[in-house]
């Protein structure tokens, strides 16, 4: 029998959502940061195997809104919920709960009130051993019907058991994509990904929420290389400043580090052109919103 469906990868944000998705897939195609709210849009992992075919759909963690950015990528993370097979709750076991995830055991229940929930206690490296019993039984309380398990997204511990575990649980059905397939993002889109990714390992403070990256060009000659021209977007002149740095110190890490990673994914060499401009509160305007996809 051929199994298949969509796993709902949610949470709190920084708890380890996109690290666990790359771990599944053994491949990166999430970026991952150590500032909350990296991950902005839904995006697809899909996990091929024998006789199942996984479709992880990672999504933005889930906060209190408090831009028109919020509320989109909340809106997003509930479409997920609704149409998924299974919730995969990802929980960080070295803390305790707190409200925070209070508030997803309540959105998980009010959105898909029937829905099986796979919770995977995440950053088990990092959790005292005096600690282990009392918060998996705090956050067990948090939804009594979950399937648990401790997990080391970074470390790998336990990965190949959930995954397993989530295929048991998962409905018969076909693949739905060709086996060779590993996301839905296009490859435009993790160069764009992967460059504010980079932004946001290099940049402190309120300043990595409010970039935004659009690729404006990627050309492709063959035998040369791939020519991407991209344009990170700030809110404010101060932030400009900033992200550009000291004759252009900043912008220039950056862009080495994105370029890298950018390479490495395509397996080709890359010429990068990063420009920086400013649009004022983007994350409260419904157009840039749409203009830059989200
Ligand atoms: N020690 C430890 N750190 C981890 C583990 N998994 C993830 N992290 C770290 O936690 C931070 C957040 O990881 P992400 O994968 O970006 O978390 P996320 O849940 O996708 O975050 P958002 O997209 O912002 O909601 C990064 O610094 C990761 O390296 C783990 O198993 N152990
Ligand atoms: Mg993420």
């Amino acid at each position: 029998m051929h199994k298949s469906g969509v796993v709902a990868v949610v949470g709190c944000p920084n708890v380890g959502k996109s690290t666990l998705v790359n771990a599944f897939l053994g491949q990166k195609i999430a970026i991952v940061s150590s500032k909350p709210q990296t991950t902005r849009e839904a995006q697809r992992g899909i996990l091929t195997s024998e006789n199942a075919q996984i479709i992880f759909v990672d999504t933005p963690g889930i906060h209190r809104p408090h831009h028109a950015l919020d509320r989109t990528m909340l809106a997003t993370a509930r479409a997920v919920v609704q149409d998924a097979d299974l919730v995969l709750w990802i929980v960080d076991i070295s803390r305790k709960p707190g409200t925070a995830e209070r508030r997803v055991a309540q959105f998980i229940q009010q959105t898909n009130e029937s829905c099986k929930v796979f919770m995977a206690m995440n950053k088990s490296d990092i959790l005292k051993p005096e600690d282990v019993i009392s918060h998996s039984n705090m956050y067990r309380t948090l939804c009594s019907k979950a399937i648990w398990m401790l997990v080391s997204a970074k470390r790998g511990d336990n990965i190949e058991i959930v995954k397993n575990e989530i295929v048991d649980l998962l409905p018969d059905g076909p693949r739905y994509y060709e086996n060779d397939q590993i996301t839905d993002s296009t490859v435009r889109e993790l160069a764009g990904e992967l460059l504010r990714e980079s932004a946001l390992h290099y940049l402190r403070q309120e300043i990595p929420h409010g970039i935004a990256v659009i690729i404006e060009e990627f050309i492709e000659n063959e035998g040369e290389k791939i020519e991407i021209i991209a344009t990170l977007v700030v809110e404010n002149s101060r932030h400009k400043g900033v992200v550009i740095g000291k004759n252009g110190s900043m912008i220039k890490l950056i862009g080495i580090r994105a370029r890298r990673e950018i390479e490495k994914m395509l397996e080709s060499s890359v010429d990068l052109q990063t420009f920086v401009k400013v649009n004022t509160d983007w994350r409260n305007d419904n157009n840039q919103l749409k203009h830059m996809g989200y």
